[in-house]
């Protein structure tokens, strides 16, 4: 096992770090500081060929303000919050509106995923990993509160990727925090998402208006989001359901029918070649994004990234929940410990 930093290298003259994890079955992960993002995922397939399944970019630089947020943590808030607008405390909030104007998206300009965070390596007999930390000043993208957040990145030799989020605040505030990978097991996006194996152990999810905001919780059952068996992802992904919800493809939030972390809340799967991924979360839902505004991405070997060669399965309290009754709120306050985890474990079958 190792815990490597590998290099340094420079987004908009900010020099960021590289850090590489690796087991003893051949997985290993990239992971980088800016974003305290997921660069590069590798793994061997049912013949032992080792592939990156992650979606990452061939230049550093593009990293930089990256609207697609390629393996980066979201925060302080992920998703979109309606219109940025919400009430705490009896006190309303405008929060940047990065997105169109309308909605703050995935935390605003100067999210999470734009920072630089700062770092510490870790490494036992069993586990490698890397602590991310970083802070968040009050009233920064018009949230309130100073917070203090960490991500910790943690591989061992069960195959599993470990990723837990902390927090704590000054102020009653909003967080919650993902990881935004573009997963797809196929190695090197050889093949479309559409043609892998999605299960969500969900039987309800958010519907959508205009501006990709929930606006109510419906049952999946005889619709295409219905994955409590798994299904093929492109079975559905065409069809005029999915196309009155939102554009192209999935972009909405699952609820999660519990939030036990001992049982995959979420399996995705290639049976061509044998990758199989297993999430288990404490959140309560996760939203499933399938690459659909794809924006000329040059990604690594020289391929342009194309329409649904991408799942993100983005874990998370649901998204604008402070703005919806009966959704986590996702309100963090002072003397209050934000701690979620999510557990990625990379199975062969
Ligand atoms: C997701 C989506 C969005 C978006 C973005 C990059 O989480 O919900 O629609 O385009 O990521």
């Amino acid at each position: 096992m190792k815990a490597l930093i590998e290099k340094t290298s420079s987004i908009n003259a900010q020099e960021v770090s590289i850090i590489l994890l690796e087991n003893n079955n051949n997985i290993s992960v990239r992971l980088m500081s800016y974003g305290a993002a997921i660069l590069e995922l590798l793994m061997p397939d049912r013949d032992g060929k080792v592939e990156n399944i992650v979606l990452t970019y061939e230049n550093i630089e593009e990293y930089n303000k990256c609207s697609t947020y390629f393996g980066m943590i979201c925060g302080r808030t992920s998703g979109r919050i309606g219109h940025g607008q919400f009430v705490l405390d009896g006190r309303n909030y405008a929060l940047n509106k990065n997105e169109k104007g309308i909605t703050n998206l995935h935390g605003g300009v100067e999210g999470f995923s734009f920072k630089n965070w700062g770092f510490e390596t870790f490494q036992n007999d069993n586990e490698v990993g890397v602590c991310f930390s970083t802070t968040s000043p009050d009233m920064e993208e018009g949230y309130p509160g100073k917070v203090q957040v960490e991500v910790t990145y943690t591989l061992n030799n069960k195959n599993e990727l470990k990723l837990e989020y902390k927090g704590e605040t000054d102020k009653a505030t909003l967080l919650n925090m993902t990881n935004h990978s573009y997963f797809n097991l196929s190695g090197n996006y050889k093949k479309p998402i559409t043609e892998e194996e999605l299960f969500i152990d969900g039987d309800r999810f958010i519907e959508l208006d205009e501006d990709m905001i929930g606006v109510d919780v419906k049952g999946v059952k005889e619709t295409p989001m219905d994955f409590t068996k798994p299904k093929l992802i492109g079975q559905d992904i065409n069809s005029s359901y999915l196309k009155n919800h939102s554009a192209n493809g999935y972009d909405h939030p699952w609820i999660l029918n519990n939030r036990d972390i001992n049982k995959p809340g979420i399996i995705l799967s290639d049976k061509n070649c044998g990758r199989v991924l297993k999430v288990y979360t404490t959140y309560p839902s996760v939203v499933v994004y399938t690459y659909n505004y794809p924006k000329n991405e040059l990604l690594k070997g020289g391929v342009i990234g194309d329409m649904h060669y991408a799942i993100c399965l983005e874990t998370q309290y649901e998204p604008n929940g402070i703005n919806y009754p009966g959704l986590n709120d996702g309100i963090l306050k002072p003397g209050e410990k934000y701690n979620e985890k999510t557990i990625f474990k990379f199975c062969i079958e």
